[in-house]
């Protein structure tokens, strides 16, 4: 069954410029801006402008370009924060929720990235 998506999100809202954002880094496909309620001192969320309701949506039906474009800005994102392990930063963590278990709050895609503080162990 296809994804419905919400056009009337939060995240929708913000594509189309009716609620503003905090950007961190915009490209032809990707938005990144910083959460309203950060977790952590450094706490980016980044979105494909595209209309994908969650992560395996975006993953399986996506073009290519779409899914390169956003792995490339979530590494830009980490690159410039200083945060990469490569880059003997202290490392961050990336979460996507899904669904009523994944306890997603907004309907359309996003990477969480969080860093600048030990975030503990948390797989649940
Ligand atoms: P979740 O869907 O549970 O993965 O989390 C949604 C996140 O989005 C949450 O950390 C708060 C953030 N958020 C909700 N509304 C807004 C908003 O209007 N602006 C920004 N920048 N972040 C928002």
């Amino acid at each position: 069954m296809p994804f419905a998506y919400d056009d009337q999100n939060i995240f929708a809202k913000i594509l189309r410029g009716e609620i503003p954002n905090d950007t961190v880094l915009e490209t032809e496909h990707t938005l990144a801006f910083n959460d309203i309620q950060p977790q952590a001192p450094v706490h980016v969320l980044v979105i494909p402008k595209g209309a994908y309701v969650c992560h395996d949506d975006f993953a399986a039906n996506a073009s290519d370009a779409e899914l390169v474009d956003f792995m490339r800005v979530s590494a830009r994102i980490v690159a410039e924060a200083g945060i990469s392990p490569g880059d003997a930063g202290e490392g961050y963590r990336t979460i996507s929720n899904a669904g009523a278990h994944g306890v997603q709050e907004v309907p359309h895609y996003h990477l969480h990235i969080l860093a600048g503080r030990p975030l503990g162990r948390m797989l649940a």
